[in-house]
């Protein structure tokens, strides 16, 4: 598959937003400006970005605990994220809900999802609405290998399939759910494989390659479009840092992260940008000095904005 040179630099700059943003969350989460728990996507930019590439803006993603690069790569609004992180009334939330709440309806961003699978059928009945309103809109449902381990799964996956729904399931797997190694919770070589229990192509996916990701997302992403039902994609990937900020992660072998960190999906895709001459090292150096300003004035529009007053505190909280 050709891709379009402006298509491969837009997905080398959203991993490099997504790296910068998260990197600044973990130095503010470190300095005490984040309440609550917040799970950094870095390691996994690839995923998100290449399979995002594909939708348009009315398209839906679903996403988990581990959102803040599936938002990013949506096109949702950095400030805006950040304010909700620091809980301040001008974030997405209006700073009540914090990293697993942010949800943005004007960009198809369902939402991220606290419960571990809960976001698999949430995205079945996305795609069942686009049924039955006629229209052409994917949905891309990000979710871990935890998650394919609940009922949820099962539930959302079989009757998305059962029903050809325009759903497109990627599997982050990156090997750990907090401290439980896929190699005793799956008794199978891969999440894929358990698409052949629903009669679903079942595909694997270097996760740290943005372009394989891209041309595999890119198939299942038709298929669902022209009504040929769903498609399980896994992503084999790595979470660089340890499952939530705070927990340091000693339950990884550190041979296991050094193979990882080795595969960096953004260095390795600059080398290929730079081979390919549709990159110089000038122009890589200038976007990510824009990311690093943009998380600056982020950060900036945070610390500067009100908590929300108490009198506002039960204002949209519905349960
Ligand atoms: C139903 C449920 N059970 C347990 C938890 C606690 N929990 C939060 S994240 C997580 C692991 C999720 O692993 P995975 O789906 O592989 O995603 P990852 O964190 O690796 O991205 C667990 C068990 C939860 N939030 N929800």
């Amino acid at each position: 598959m050709a891709i379009e040179k402006e298509k491969l630099l837009w997905m080398f700059r959203t991993m490099v937003r997504i790296r910068r943003f998260e990197e600044r969350v973990a130095r503010e989460f470190a300095d005490g400006n984040i309440p609550g728990s917040v799970h950094l996507y870095i390691g996994e930019e690839a995923v998100a970005t290449g399979a995002i590439a594909h939708l348009k803006k009315e398209d839906y993603i679903m996403s988990t605990h581990r959102g803040h690069g599936h938002l990013i790569a949506k096109g949702g609004e950095t400030n805006k994220m950040m304010a909700e992180l620091f809980a301040k009334k001008t974030g997405y939330c209006l700073g009540k809900g914090g990293s697993m709440h942010i949800a943005d309806l004007d960009i198809g961003m369902l939402g991220a999802a606290g419960i571990v699978g809960s976001g698999i059928p949430i995205a079945t009945g996305a795609g069942l609405s686009a049924v039955l309103r006629g229209t052409d809109q994917v949905t891309i449902c990000f979710f871990g290998d935890g998650a394919s381990n609940t009922g949820r799964f099962h539930e959302g996956i079989n009757l998305a399939s059962v029903w050809h729904l325009p759903v497109v399931f990627i599997c982050e797997n990156n090997l750990w759910a907090v401290s439980v190694p896929t190699s005793i919770s799956l008794n199978v070589p891969n999440v894929a494989d358990r698409a052949v229990g629903y009669g679903i192509p079942g595909v694997v996916v270097d996760g740290m390659d943005v372009t394989a990701v891209y041309e595999t997302a890119g198939e299942a992403v038709a298929r669902a479009r022209n009504g040929q039902g769903p498609t399980l994609i896994e992503a084999k990937t790595y979470r660089y840092r340890g499952h939530f900020e705070g927990d340091s992660g000693t339950y990884r072998p550190k041979e296991e992260i050094d193979e990882w960190l080795k595969r960096d999906p953004i260095n390795s895709y600059q080398k290929k940008l730079l081979e390919m001459k549709l990159l110089t090292e000038k122009q890589a150096e200038a976007i990510d000095k824009e990311a690093l300003a943009e998380m600056d004035e982020a950060v900036k529009f945070a610390l500067e904005s009100p908590f929300p007053e108490l009198e506002e505190t039960l204002d949209n909280v519905f349960t």
